[in-house]
C-alpha cells in the first residue's frame, strides 16, 4: 500500500505543479512568471577587479532572481564571463523576444551567448540595452532584449544556460552593470516532470510486483 500511496502522491505533485496559478513579476511594461529568472550564477572566466561584486554579495545574489537592487558592477570588456543557469524553468524560443537582461544606470553594451542542445555555446551576440522608463534605487533601468531565433535556436526549443560578457566597446561605454536575466517566454523544463512521472510509475510497478509475489 505504501508504494501505491507514493505513486499517487507523485502524480498529485505533478497535477498541483500544473494546476497552481503561478505568480507574476511586473518590471515596467514586461510581465514574467515568478520563476522566470536565473537560479544559479557563477564566474567561469576572468578575474574581475572590484567593484564588480559589491561587498557582501555572492554572484547569485547579484545575478539570480528578479531583484534589480543587486547587480554585478562594471563588467569589463571581455575580461570576465558569467554563466547563468535556469533550474526551475527554461527559456523557450516562443514568439518574439525570449530573454530580457537588465542593465543599470548609464546604458552600456554587453553580449550574451546561449548553450545549444549539443552542449556547445553559440557566438556572443552584442546588444546596446534600451531604457525601460523606470528607475530602481535612483538608477535608470535598461534591458537587452534577445530572441533565441537570433542565436540559431530552433522554434519551441529551450535553453537553460546562458553566458554574459561586457562590451566589446565600439567607441561607447562598455562596462555594464547586470542586475537580472529573465525568460519572457518561460516553461517548466520537461525533465523534472518526467522524473516525477517516472517515480510514480516505478512506485506503482513495485507495488504490483510485491502483490504478485504474495
Ligand atoms: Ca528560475
Ligand atoms: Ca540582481
Ligand atoms: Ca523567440
Ligand atoms: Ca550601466
Amino acid at each position: 500500500m505504501k508504494y501505491v500511496l507514493s505513486g499517487v502522491v507523485a502524480l498529485m505533485v505533478v497535477f498541483v505543479a500544473f494546476g497552481e496559478a503561478r505568480g507574476e513579476i511586473d518590471l515596467g511594461s514586461l510581465t514574467f512568471d515568478e520563476n522566470a529568472f536565473a537560479d544559479a550564477a557563477e564566474l567561469v572566466a576572468g578575474d574581475p577587479p572590484p567593484p564588480t561584486l559589491p561587498p557582501g554579495l555572492t554572484w547569485c545574489e547579484a545575478l539570480c532572481g528578479a531583484n534589480l537592487s543587486t547587480s554585478v558592477e562594471e563588467v569589463r570588456d571581455n575580461e570576465v564571463i558569467f554563466e547563468l543557469r535556469y533550474v526551475d524553468n527554461a527559456i523557450l524560443n516562443g514568439p518574439g523576444v525570449d530573454l530580457v537582461v537588465y542593465e543599470m544606470a548609464t546604458q552600456e553594451a554587453f553580449s550574451v551567448a546561449v548553450k545549444k542542445q549539443n552542449g556547445e555555446f553559440t557566438d556572443f551576440l552584442r546588444v546596446f540595452p534600451a531604457l525601460q522608463g523606470f528607475s530602481v534605487d535612483g538608477r535608470e533601468v535598461s534591458a537587452g532584449l534577445f530572441d533565441l531565433d537570433d542565436f540559431g535556436i530552433p522554434a519551441n526549443a529551450t535553453v537553460t544556460t546562458i553566458r554574459l560578457i561586457g562590451g566589446p566597446a565600439n567607441g561607447g561605454s562598455k562596462d555594464p552593470d547586470i542586475a537580472a536575466a529573465g525568460a519572457l517566454n518561460s516553461v517548466v523544463p520537461e525533465p523534472s516532470i518526467f522524473a516525477l512521472l517516472t517515480a510514480g510509475a516505478f512506485a506503482l510497478l513495485a507495488y504490483t510486483w510485491r502483490r504478485r509475489r504474495k
